[in-house]
């Protein structure tokens, strides 16, 4: 297949800041390698598309691009490609562009290693950490080392593998074209991303038909396809652009529940129930359920033939780990989970105020369009100049507007004000207590030091939680899936602080996030620790699409409605937090 000329500002910004990376690490005049990043991050921003700029005149209309830039920036969208970029590729190592990949090395850290010492690979700047060669460079110690080789760590364990964001969404569609096919009387997808794992390895797909040959034709012609790896009339796996492998597989309509079941997994879920299965004499497989001794079908239309010839009930596919949920289905005590429609509120969302792009209003707007009963204004708080953050009379006054606007609203939603406050390394906040203490819901989130040590970090939280005017820890291990790890805490200590000060602890629904993940939550309800699935939106689409994966790890923790504040109407869920 072609390859997609680079049209959008994002791509052609990132052509220009990989110029600008191998500029730098080439050892090339900075003012020049910033003018790069500057003309990125300008065409980023820049409002209309430059792929509809045909002068460089006119590209020279965004404040940043010069003469220069602008004919390096016509040739990319007018050919796909740069030849300067070509030119640096050729000149360096390829593997170098790896090496930036490593949460914290930037390309001064490239450029240092590969100049002094001639590191080219990620595997060479591991050893390298591993036998202390780094801390002779400039700026380097044993503390740069000890970072890199964690970082190097993190990257590996989630390398190749992608975030839900990445791939449900293509899911929805895909299973969404199959079951439209004539031929295809149903489909669904099954495996890691089934279950909401919280990161996905390849994408497993289930069609029922009697013709399969002609689904898998119809599948490959797909325009989310890039590339066929694998063709049959069974399975056929394929690739999307974002390398992502997608496996669709045909079965028979008596067998769909049981493939369904099978290829959902875990794997380890599998096992377990398949010796249950034994056990009783029954034999399972993606083809259906079996007497083992006379080979006699029991089932496998349905899914629910599987586990109903073992005599359990459907187990939920979020809860298929092996990690209880076959001894709580024999028991009768399987958790009756939280489902989307049980959410009737957000709490966690940021206005135009300080870094989001939605007015009040919108906000508004939304949460009604989402049929929200309410919905929590939660800007940045000052110390966070990056993002703009309020002070006190800058949240005084949007409380102002947040109470005009509830006027307004004559209870079709209610409109909570709050912040997102700073934990600051010592535990306190960089926000009056007064006026903390006059907003509805604040929530408090470390947005520094997260690589403080374990005590450290329990400390803060443990002043925040014990903050009479912070109901809410905002992305509480701070972790970012594949790039930054969760700050070390003591959780008993800090699940049984929230329990008896009456905080609860967010799941933040960032795909890179999922802050508390999926141990966490069991554990901290086993506390009594209340939680809130909260999308810490920064934009509409945010707040129409994030719910979601927040709700599946909040499934994944076996959370049930009742553990879950935002399931509350107004007035319970404040009368929590008195
Ligand atoms: P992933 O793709 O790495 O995120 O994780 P899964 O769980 O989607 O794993 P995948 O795609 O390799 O296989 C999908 C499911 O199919 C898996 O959860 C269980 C089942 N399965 C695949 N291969 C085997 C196997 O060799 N033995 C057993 N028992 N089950 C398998
Ligand atoms: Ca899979
Ligand atoms: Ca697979
Ligand atoms: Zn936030």
């Amino acid at each position: 297949m072609a390859r997609k000329p680079v049209t959008d500002n994002n791509s052609v910004a990132a052509v220009l800041t990989q110029i600008a990376d191998l500029l730098e690490i080439k050892g090339e005049n900075l003012f020049r390698v910033r003018s790069y990043r500057q003309a990125a991050e300008a065409i980023q921003l820049a409002p209309r598309p430059v792929a509809e700029m045909t002068t460089v005149e006119e590209l020279q209309s965004i404040p940043g691009v010069g003469k220069g830039i602008g004919e390096k920036v016509l040739e990319i969208v007018q050919t796909g490609r740069s030849s300067q970029l070509a030119e640096l590729q050729q000149e360096l190592p390829p593997t170098l562009l790896d090496l930036l990949t490593v949460p914290g090395v930037g390309p001064r850290t490239v450029a240092l290693v590969y100049q002094h010492l001639g590191i080219e690979t990620v595997q060479q700047l591991e050893q390298a950490a591993r036998e202390h060669k780094l801390r002779a460079l400039p700026h380097m110690g044993a503390k740069s080392e000890e970072k890199i080789l964690k970082a190097i760590e993190t990257t590996r364990a989630y390398s190749g593998r992608f975030r839900q964001d990445q791939v449900l969404p293509l899911a929805d569609a895909l299973v969404e074209a199959l079951r439209r096919r004539r031929e295809v009387a149903l489909a669904d997808y099954a495996g890691s991303a089934r279950r909401g794992a919280e990161t996905i390895g390849d994408l497993d797909i289930l069609a029922c038909s009697d013709k399969p040959a002609k689904v898998m034709q119809y599948f490959v012609s797909l325009p989310q396809v890039a590339e066929v790896l694998l063709r049959g009339d069974t399975k056929t796996s394929v690739r999307a652009d974002s390398n992502l492998q997608i496996d669709l597989r045909v079965v028979p309509a008596d067998s769909f529940g049981a493939a369904l079941q099978y290829f959902t997994g875990s794997q380890a879920h599998n096992v377990r129930l398949r010796t249950l299965a034994k056990a009783k004499g029954i034999r399972l497989n993606e083809y259906g359920v079996f007497v083992e001794a006379t080979d006699e079908r029991l089932g496998g239309q349905k899914e629910e033939d599987v586990y109903a010839a073992v005599g359990l009930p459907l187990i939920p596919p979020q809860l298929r780990e092996n990690a209880g949920e076959l001894e709580a289905a024999q028991e009768g005590s399987l958790p009756r989970l939280i489902q989307a429609n049980d959410i009737r509120g957000d709490l966690h969302v940021h206005t135009s105020d300080s870094d989001g792009t939605m007015t009040l209003e919108q906000v508004v707007q939304t949460a009604i369009d989402l049929r929200y009963d309410y919905v929590c204004v939660t800007d940045h708080t000052k110390s966070l100049i990056v993002a703009n953050g309020l002070d006190e009379k800058g949240l005084l006054a949007q409380q102002k507007r947040i109470a005009a606007l509830n006027q307004r609203l004559e209870g079709k939603l209610r409109l909570l004000s709050g912040c997102e406050v700073n934990i600051l390394s010592d535990g306190k906040t960089d926000i009056d207590q007064e006026v903390l203490l006059q907003l509805d819901l604040v929530t408090g989130s470390i947005h520094s030091g997260m690589d403080q040590p374990k005590e450290k970090i329990t400390h803060r939280l443990l002043a925040a939680i014990e903050n009479p005017a912070i109901k809410i820890i905002g992305h509480p291990t701070n972790r970012i899936i594949g790039r930054r790890a969760e700050s070390p805490m003591d959780f008993e200590t800090v699940f049984k602080a929230a329990a008896k000060h009456r905080t609860a602890m967010e799941i933040n629904c960032w795909p890179e996030r999922l802050d508390l993940r999926d141990v966490y939550l069991r554990q901290g309800r086993e506390y009594q620790v209340r939680f809130c699935v909260c999308t810490d939106s920064h934009a509409r689409e945010h707040m129409t699409t994030m719910m979601r994966y927040g709700l599946l790890t909040a499934q994944r923790g076996w959370l049930e409605p009742k553990d879950v504040l935002n399931t509350s109407p107004v007035k319970r869920l404040l009368a929590y937090f008195r």
